[in-house]
């Protein structure tokens, strides 16, 4: 009669792939990135390029082009090929998920892939918890499911949104967490089930909680890119005026070019652990209105959105700002300031850019996007 074949004991892997020793395996340097086509992928891809790593993005089928932020890495292929591989997959695709793992057999997994959009979190509550919650379970559990536990070292994309209510300032690895959206709920299981497998199973496998960080890159739908767009787009005259929400909130800014180097230290440490990345100041939304506005020579008059004043007055340089409700998200987050100094300690990581230098190229970059699209429309 048919024998049925062994099955793995509980918890072994499910794959048997033939591999080396941990250490003979990391001497390959492949990185596998989800979420490479946002903001932090493309920076990072540049990073580990510069270092010389192979990299491997996931990238999920899109109907219209979602590789704009990669574009020039692609490019310099031609350079240097084999080094940088785009794969489809989505982080609610298990199967995907096992099949990208044992074909690139990779060294570093950085997860940057989510539904990153807090507000947008209250509307897709599911699919939130589902991609950014479950989706870096199923991660995990394709590197385990492939044998490659004790081989991988693991990035978790951990954010400044697990503190939610102000507990205490500034905020630390210390801090208790109250997170106040699905996103940052869903993000709260991603913290913990990154932190389980370190435990269970000894992975190498480490949260950055990071707090926010910007660039031109950033996608335009949050506050800052919001804001620096508008400004440029305002001196113009192609936009009249500006509608946020809560202009009180604060936050811990810095540039997104700094924060994908410490996620990168994280992964070469002796043992892996979680730090806190951010720059140690707070600023209000407010602010980053003004400073952005103030760049290009024009001041802000305040208003609610019931005012039927006009936008731009170009005699007196003054921008009409609108405060509307319908951007408020039904539990806010007020607070946020950070404290890096573990980081500092322990990483040598410290933040280069500065509020008003991250400000200024935001603006300026959008004030060149612009123009370029002005000139190319006359
Ligand atoms: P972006 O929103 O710019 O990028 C998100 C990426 O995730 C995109 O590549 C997106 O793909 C991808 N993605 C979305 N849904 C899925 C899915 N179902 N399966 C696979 N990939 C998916 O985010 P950032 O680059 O700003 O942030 C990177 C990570 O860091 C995110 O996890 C975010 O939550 C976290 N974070 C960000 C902070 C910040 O201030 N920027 C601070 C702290 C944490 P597509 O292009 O197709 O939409
Ligand atoms: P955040 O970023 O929610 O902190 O999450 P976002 O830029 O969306 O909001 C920052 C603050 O600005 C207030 N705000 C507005 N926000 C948006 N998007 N649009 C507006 O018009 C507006 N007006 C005021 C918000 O209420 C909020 O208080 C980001 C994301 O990148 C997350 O993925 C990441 O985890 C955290 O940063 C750290």
């Amino acid at each position: 009669s048919a024998q049925i074949p062994d099955v793995p004991a509980p918890f072994s892997p499910l794959v048997k792939l033939n591999l080396p020793s941990p250490e003979e395996y990391r001497q390959r340097k492949v990185a596998l990135i989800s979420g490479i086509t946002g903001q932090d992928g493309s920076y990072l891809t540049e990073l580990l390029l510069s270092k010389g790593y192979e990299v491997h993005g996931i990238i999920r089928r899109s109907s219209s082009f979602n590789t704009s932020r990669l574009h020039h890495l692609y490019e310099d292929q031609h350079e240097r090929p084999n080094k940088f591989k785009l794969h489809y997959g989505d982080l609610s695709d298990s199967t995907n998920l096992v099949y990208i793992i044992a074909q690139v057999q990779p060294t570093e997994v950085y997860n940057l892939g989510a539904q990153s959009h807090v507000k947008v979190s209250f509307e897709m509550a599911e699919y939130t918890g589902d991609v950014d919650g479950l989706g870096t379970l199923r991660l995990l559990d394709a590197i385990r499911t492939c044998g490659l536990d004790k081989h991988v070292r693991f990035y978790q994309a951990s954010t400044s949104e697990l503190y939610g209510k102000v507990v205490e300032t500034p905020q630390s690895e210390t801090t208790p967490f109250y997170p106040r959206s699905p996103y940052g709920v869903a993000k709260l299981y991603a913290f913990w089930i990154t932190v389980n497998y370190r435990e269970a199973y000894g992975m190498y496998a480490c949260n950055g909680i990071l707090f926010n960080h910007e660039s031109p890159r950033r996608g335009r739908t949050f506050v800052t890119r919001k804001i620096s767009r508008a400004a440029a787009d305002i001196s113009l005259g192609k936009q009249s005026c500006l509608y946020l929400g809560n202009i009180d909130a604060q936050r811990d800014w810095g540039h997104a070019r700094d924060y994908v180097e410490g996620m990168w230290l994280m992964l070469q440490q002796p043992t892996p652990e979680d730090f806190v990345l951010a720059t140690g100041e707070t600023h209000p939304v407010r602010e980053f209105v003004e400073k952005s506005f103030g760049h290009l020579g024009m001041e802000i008059k305040w208003r609610g959105s019931g005012t039927d004043e006009e936008g731009y007055d170009a005699k007196t340089g003054k921008v009409l700002v609108k405060v509307d409700t319908r951007y408020f998200r039904p539990a806010e987050v007020e607070l946020l300031l950070g404290n890096p100094a573990k980081a500092e300690r322990l990483l040598g990581w410290k933040r280069k850019v500065d509020f008003e230098s991250l400000v200024k190229e935001m603006v300026e970059a959008d004030l060149k996007a612009a123009a370029s699209l002005v000139e190319d429309q006359n």
